[in-house]
C-alpha cells in the first residue's frame, strides 16, 4: 500500500514519503493518522459550532489537541494507540454532535450542515479502518486543490499540530486558555471545509501563528509557575558512577514524578536531548540525584541508549525505532508510543507509577565509575537574561556587542545541518548567540567566553521555550526604542518537526523579517506560496555560513 506524508524536513526526496517513512513511521500508521486527523475535523466541526451557541464541549478540546499531537513526527508510532484515539475521537465527535444538536432545539436554530462529510464511522478492525484512513489522505486533497493550496492547508495542520503540543504540556501543568482551544477548532473546522483560496489559507496560517504566542505564553507560565524560572546553572555532561535513568523528550511533570518516586533509591537520573534545560529549574534541580545530561540530540538516540547502561523514559517526541540492544530497557509515556515498547500510563489524576522503569534500571548494571568532569552552562531563559537586560544594553551601545544571532530550531540526521555548528563557529567574538531547541547540540559543549560576564552563547531552553527568546527580543527592542526588526539581531532557524512551524508562523505573524530557514525548505510549501513568503518576509534559505555571515552582519 502507499502513503503520502511530507510534514517533517527529512521526508524522502524532500519531497514526501511514499512507500515508508524515514523517520519509520509504516503505511498503515500513517493512514490510521490520517483518518484520525479528518475524524478530529469532524469533532472539531461540531465543537466550533456548539462553541459559537456558548455550549463548549472538554471532551473535544482535549481529544482534538491530543489527536494533533499524536501525529506530529517521531511521536506515536503505534497503529493500536491510534486506532484507540480514532475510536475515541468518534465517540466523542457524536457525543458533541448531540451537544449542538440539543444546543440548536433549545436556541430555536436550525443545525447546520457539515461542510464536508464528517461522518465516517471507523471499523472496529483495524485493516478496515486503515482503508478508510487511505481514503483520506494529503494526496487526495493535492490531486484536487493543487500543490499550493494543499499544502497551505497542510501548513496550517502542522502549525496546529505544534500548537497542540504546548497546550497539551500547559494542559497536564493545569494551564488552560478556552480561547486557544476555541481557534483550535475554529481552524479545524475551517480546514475540514477543503479551502482553496490562497489569500485566506495565509491569513489563517498567521492567526495560527497569533494564538500559538498565546500557546506558548501558557506553557512559559505553567513550567516557570510550577517549577520556577530557569537560572544560570553549570551542568554536568559527562556520567557518574551508579544506577542511572535517563529521560529524553520534553515533558517537566514527568520528570519531576520520576524524580520523587526515585528520591533515596541510590539511581541517577540523566536529561538527554530536549530535557538538558529541566536542569536549570529550581524545583526540578534541588533534587541532588539528578546529576546531569547524557548524550545529545534525539537523532543520535539509537547509539547513545543502546550504549546508556540504564533505563529510558521517552516523554514526548522525539523516539526512533528502538535497538534491540534496549528495547527492554525503554518505556514511553504520554503520547509517545512505540509498538511492543512498554508503556506508562497516567492515572485520572495525571499521576503515573514509575516502578517498571525504576526496576529496569536497577536490573541494568550502571556506569562503574566516574567519568571526567565536563561542563556546560545553561538556563537563560527570559527572565535572566531580562535581569542583567541594562548591561546588555551598554554593551551594545558602548559597541562591545556588535550582533546578536539567534539560531536555534530542531536537530536531525542530515549532513547539511553542520552548516548550523559551522556557522556558530564563525560568529565573530564581539557577537552574542542565543540558542534554544535541540538544533544547539551542534555547538552548545564548544568554548565561546564571554563579553564582559555576558556569555557569548545563552541557550534559552527548549523548543518549548521558544516564546521566552521572543519576549527577550521584544525587550530589547523596548530598550532600544526600535522594532524586533531594527535590533542588531539576525535569525537563523533549523528546522525538522512541526513545533517548529507553529514557532516560524509565531514569528511571521509578528512582522520578523528576513529569517533564514534550513537546512531545507518544507516540502509543503508550493513555489506561490514561496513567493508570498519571499514578497512579504524576505524568508530566506540558508546558503553557506560564510555568505550568510557576511550578509547578515553588512
Ligand atoms: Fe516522512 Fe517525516 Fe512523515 Fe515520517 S513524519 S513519514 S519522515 S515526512
Ligand atoms: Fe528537537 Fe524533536 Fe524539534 Fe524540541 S527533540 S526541537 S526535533
Amino acid at each position: 500500500m502507499d502513503m503520502f506524508c511530507y510534514q517533517c524536513e527529512q521526508t524522502a526526496m524532500g519531497t514526501g514519503c511514499t512507500l515508508r517513512g524515514v523517520c519509520g513511521k509504516d503505511p498503515e500508521t500513517a493512514a490510521l493518522q490520517d483518518l484520525l486527523i479528518h475524524i478530529a475535523e469532524g469533532a472539531s466541526q461540531y465543537a466550533h459550532r456548539t462553541r459559537q451557541l456558548d455550549v463548549p464541549h472538554r471532551e473535544a478540546d482535549l481529544f482534538v489537541v491530543e489527536a494533533l499531537f499524536a501525529t506530529v513526527t517521531n511521536v506515536d508510532f503505534d497503529p493500536k494507540r491510534v486506532a484507540e484515539l480514532i475510536q475515541r475521537g468518534a465517540a466523542v465527535r457524536n457525543a458533541v454532535k448531540k451537544a449542538y444538536e440539543t444546543a440548536c432545539q433549545q436556541s430555536g436554530k436550525q443545525p447546520e450542515p457539515l461542510t464536508k462529510d464528517a461522518a465516517i464511522e471507523p471499523a472496529a478492525d483495524i485493516d478496515e479502518m486503515i482503508r478508510q484512513g487511505e481514503q483520506v489522505t494529503i494526496q487526495k486533497r493535492i490531486d484536487s486543490l493543487g500543490e499550493d493550496a494543499a499544502g497551505l492547508q497542510e501548513l496550517i495542520t502542522y502549525g496546529l499540530k505544534g500548537m497542540a503540543a504546548y497546550v497539551d504540556h500547559a494542559h497536564i501543568l493545569g494551564v488552560e486558555d478556552d480561547g486557544v482551544y476555541a481557534f483550535i477548532h475554529e481552524a479545524m473546522a475551517f480546514l475540514a471545509a477543503n479551502p482553496g483560496d490562497v489569500d485566506a489559507l495565509v491569513a489563517m496560517a498567521l492567526r495560527v501563528g497569533e494564538v500559538n504566542l498565546k500557546a506558548m505564553e501558557m506553557l512559559d507560565a505553567a513550567n516557570t509557575g510550577t517549577y520556577g524560572h530557569p537560572e544560570p546553572t553549570e551542568v554536568r555532561i559527562t556520567p557518574l558512577a551508579g544506577k542511572a535513568i535517563c529521560v529524553s523528550g520534553h515533558d517537566l511533570k514527568d520528570l519531576k514524578m520520576l524524580l520523587e518516586q526515585t528520591e533515596g533509591k541510590g539511581i541517577n537520573i540523566y536529561t538527554h536531548g530536549e530535557m538538558l534545560p529541566c536542569l536549570a529549574y529550581p524545583e526540578l534541580k534541588k533534587h541532588k540525584h539528578l546529576v546531569g545530561n547524557y548524550g545529545g540530540a534525539w537523532q543520535n538516540q539509537r547509539d547513545e541508549f543502546d550504549a546508556f547502561p540504564g533505563a529510558i523514559l521517552m516523554t514526548t517526541n522525539c523516539i526512533q525505532r528502538p535497538e534491540d540492544g534496549y528495547a527492554e530497557r525503554i518505556f514511553t509515556t504520554g503520547l509517545v508510543a512505540w509498538p511492543g515498547v512498554a508503556h506508562i500510563p497516567a492515572d485520572a489524576e495525571g499521576n503515573k507509577d514509575f516502578t517498571p522503569v525504576i526496576e529496569a534500571a536497577l536490573a541494568a548494571p550502571g556506569f562503574d565509575k566516574d567519568a571526567e568532569s565536563k561542563t556546560i552552562t545553561i538556563g537563560f531563559a527570559r527572565n535572566t537574561v531580562m535581569s542583567v537586560a541594562d548591561k546588555v544594553v551598554e554593551a551594545v551601545k558602548n559597541r562591545k556587542i556588535r550582533h546578536f544571532f539567534l539560531i536555534g530550531g530542531c536537530d536531525g540526521a542530515k549532513p547539511g545541518r553542520n552548516y548550523y555548528t559551522e556557522l556558530a563557529q564563525q560568529v565573530p567574538d564581539d557577537c552574542v548567540i542565543l540558542t534554544l531547541a535541540c538544533g544547539k547540540y551542534r555547538f552548545n559543549k564548544l568554548p565561546f567566553g564571554d563579553i564582559g560576564g555576558i556569555p557569548r552563547l545563552l541557550d534559552c531552553g527548549q523548543c518549548n521555550d521558544a516564546y521566552s527568546a521572543i519576549q527577550i527580543a521584544v525587550a530589547l527592542a523596548k530598550a532600544f526604542d526600535c522594532g524586533v526588526n531594527d535590533l542588531p539581531l539576525s535569525l537563523v532557524l533549523s528546522w525538522y518537526e512541526q513545533k517548529a512551524v507553529c514557532i516560524l508562523l509565531t514569528l511571521l505573524h509578528l512582522g520578523i523579517k528576513d529569517m533564514r530557514l534550513g537546512p531545507t525548505l518544507p516540502a509543503f510549501v508550493g513555489p506561490n506560496v514561496l513567493k508570498v513568503l519571499v514578497d512579504q518576509f524576505n524568508l530566506m534559505p540558508i546558503k553557506t555560513p560564510e555568505e550568510d555571515l557576511a550578509a547578515m552582519l553588512a
